[in-house]
């Protein structure tokens, strides 16, 4: 039905058309003992989040929501590594099947056109330094209008059909995204992170530039480096001296 030609990602796809949230029905599966690689997607989300209870618009047929069973034998420290690597392949293939080029705002957003276009939100069940699973959840604005947005996205997001005036096959997408994703995780598990830093700042945002940067104490002006291979982001203080931080939010200078 969906055309795969995957080895494991995707060796089982439970499609639904409303859900609150593809996130809990994989946490759910996981918990009654799913297989790695068994994708969850659903039409629209009548529930989707973001990061820190934060809300994902996601009631709509025109975008890609789906989240992606992972069983990774890897130390929990490394988790984050696989937000990075999702992103890396999220830009990729916005570049290769849409040509479009898009940028990873770490730790998680995808950026086209100084907006915000896709999301990921990676959750981990852990227990004595082993992953249990991770729950990878991907949103992709796709075939929106921008009037289909509510009022306080209007001016932060856009879809691919809004970028490229266009509208796209989410299937192939899909298809295409998931491909990707496994032979970048394979590659990943064999060879280690270096390959994943190098694309991801290929297509980091602002790399090199200065941005405003705000912790929960903390704002202020700064350069920004790369990322470092515990997915951590590196910076350059006005000071000259470099830091590396795990959480906070980038807006541009000025902002
Ligand atoms: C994210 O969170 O960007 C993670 C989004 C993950 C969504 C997927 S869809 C499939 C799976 N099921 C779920 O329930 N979630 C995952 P965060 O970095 O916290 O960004 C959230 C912020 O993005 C919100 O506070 C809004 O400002 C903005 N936002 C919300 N919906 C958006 C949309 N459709 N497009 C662009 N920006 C949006």
């Amino acid at each position: 039905q969906w055309g795969l030609h995957t080895k494991w990602l995707g060796s089982k796809i439970i499609h639904k058309k409303s859900v609150p949230s593809t996130q809990n029905i994989a946490h759910q599966l996981a918990q009654e003992g799913a297989q790695h690689g068994t994708v969850i997607i659903a039409d629209e989300q009548t529930a989707g989040r973001g990061r820190l209870e934060r809300k994902w618009h996601s009631m709509s047929e025109q975008g890609i929501w789906m989240s992606l069973l992972l069983r990774p034998k890897i130390p929990p420290i490394q988790a984050p590594q696989l937000t990075l690597l999702a992103a890396t392949v999220l830009a990729d293939i916005l570049l290769k099947k849409v040509n479009v080029k898009a940028y990873i705002k770490w730790p998680n957003d995808i950026i086209l056109n100084d907006k915000k276009i896709a999301g990921i939100l990676t959750e981990m069940q852990a227990e004595q330094d082993q992953i249990q699973y991770i729950v990878l959840g991907i949103g992709i604005n796709v075939n929106q209008s921008h009037h289909e947005f509510p009022e306080e996205l209007k001016s932060i997001a856009t879809s691919l059909k809004i970028e490229t005036n266009k509208t796209h096959n989410i299937r192939d997408l899909i298809q295409s995204i998931l491909t990707t994703f496994e032979q970048t995780y394979d590659h990943y598990l064999q060879n280690g992170f270096h390959d994943i830093k190098m694309k991801w700042e290929s297509f980091g945002y602002k790399l090199g530039e200065t941005v405003n940067i705000t912790t929960p104490n903390h704002t202020w002006n700064t350069t920004i480096l790369g990322i470092e291979s515990d997915g951590g982001l590196l910076i350059k203080n006005p000071d000259g001296k470099t830091e590396k931080i795990y959480s906070a939010e980038i807006y541009n200078e000025g902002n």
